[in-house]
């Protein structure tokens, strides 16, 4: 049946939060949590693919489209450099949002895929050889396996898998004694996508560098539910998407070492990327414009610059704490419905409930939901390879954000007792 979207209705007010949060308020800014779906009001878990946007995001890019359209880098005209002006300004949000060093850290991408693809393409095919290794884990996303392969396959090299327990956590032993000196870079997801499991990066990464690798973490579940502080990690890159934390879909971030991304040949050509072009050579463009090759999408580092705004003041300290206690009465609740079995118990998790349930299928599960109102990603969340280590085809996924409430909970455990009913 087609959705039935765009009705708005009242805000129920919630009941609880915690002291000095206010779930109930900021719901208010985002208009896409107001609509009703299947006469429903809609119950928005389903944030690890995509989150809602605040009022402040989409005025952002209106203003940007209305007042402010132009192109950057290019144009002496006045608009060209307000919207350079925003643009740059954006980058600076982003190095401080990261505790980046330098701007030119920064790279603007198309998102966390389009990051790690990056690396893979000009970082592998530049160090990669025959024989070398390259060490992702056995929790990666598609897109922090296949570039790999990619690549690996290009350059005759292997990929290694770090093992994960039952839980969904990570081997760490088994991942130490995989290091070696063919090792030539490690990618390891710091949020599983389809387990909620943390992942210990900032050991990982001290491990790697003690043989002088380099560490790409992606970030994509990770920017929106806690701080990331790329120097106390010390990772070398790390990825995100700008439409998993509150910002327009298209855009990402890239950031890298400069020293790494010094020695890193483009990416791709074209526009802006370059310093001179004669036919006989051309000199690339200082960072980070190197790696940003063509028009860029500037509408959407603006509205990337402006949720990044709105979660810097709710505070990202008030969203993990906050997110932790909704995670844990969820996962409680749902712990105690007969036949349920969550997939990825990790003592330290974020933003995932991943279940399977005996005698329903998945995506029966989340069509059952769906007529509830509840809006959660049923399949294996781009993640086959943990479906096959946990011996299931696919999984529901409930996914929070900061404003999800303990209500919302409370309505994804009746509506999968209602699916138990309609299976009984
Ligand atoms: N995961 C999910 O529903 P892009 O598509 O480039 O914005 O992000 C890719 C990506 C990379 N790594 C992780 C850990 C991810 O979770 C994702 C996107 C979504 O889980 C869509 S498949």
């Amino acid at each position: 049946m087609k959705p039935v979207v765009g009705q708005r209705i009242a805000e129920e007010p919630c009941q609880e939060c915690l002291v000095g949060f206010g779930p109930e308020k900021i719901r208010q800014d985002f208009p896409a949590l107001r609509v009703t779906v299947h006469g429903k009001p809609l119950v928005y878990l389903d944030n690890a693919a995509t989150t809602q946007k605040p009022q402040a995001v989409l005025d952002a890019v209106v203003r940007y489209y209305t007042q402010e359209n132009s192109n950057v880098h290019r144009g002496v005209h006045f608009l060209s450099q307000v919207a350079t002006q925003a643009y740059d300004g954006a980058r600076t949000r982003v190095r401080r949002f990261l505790n980046a060093a330098h701007d030119h850290e920064i790279v603007f991408t198309r998102g966390t895929t389009d990051g790690i693809n990056l690396v893979a393409q000009s970082y592998g095919r530049k160090y990669l050889r025959a024989g070398d290794e390259v060490i992702v884990t056995a929790m990666e996303h598609h897109s922090n396996i296949v570039p790999w392969q990619m690549i690996c396959d290009e350059k005759r090299a292997n990929l290694k898998v770090v093992p994960i327990t039952d839980a969904g956590e990570l081997r760490l032993d088994e991942y130490e004694r995989m290091l070696s000196d063919r090792t030539r870079l490690v990618a390891a997801v710091h949020v599983s996508n389809a387990l909620g499991t943390v992942n210990p990066v900032r050991e990982m990464i001290a491990l790697a560098h003690a043989r002088g690798v380099p560490v790409l973490v992606d970030g994509a579940q990770s920017v929106s539910h806690a701080p990331v502080d790329v120097q106390a990690l010390d990772c070398d890159f790390y990825a995100f998407s700008g439409h998993k934390l509150f910002g327009p879909t298209g855009i990402g971030v890239l950031y890298g070492k400069a020293e790494l991304l010094e020695a890193m040949p483009p990416y791709q050509g074209g526009g802006d990327m370059i310093s001179a072009v004669t036919f006989e050579k051309t000199l690339y463009n200082t960072l980070p414009y190197k790696f940003e090759a063509g028009t860029p999408h500037i509408a959407g580092v603006v509205g990337l610059a402006a949720a990044i705004e709105y979660v810097e003041r709710i505070g990202r300290k008030q969203i993990a704490a906050y997110e932790a206690d909704l995670l844990a009465y969820g996962t409680e609740l749902l712990s105690a419905i007969p036949g349920l079995r969550l997939i990825g118990t990790a003592k330290d998790k974020a933003g995932v409930l991943s279940f399977v349930m005996d005698g329903i299928h998945a995506h029966d599960i989340g069509t059952i939901l769906d007529m509830e109102g509840v809006a959660v990603r049923a399949g294996h969340h781009c993640a086959m390879p943990v479906m096959k280590r946990f011996g299931v085809p696919a999984t529901a996924r409930a996914s929070v954000a900061f404003y999800n409430t303990r209500a919302d909970m409370d309505a994804l455990a009746k509506a999968i007792h209602k699916a138990i009913e309609v299976f009984a």
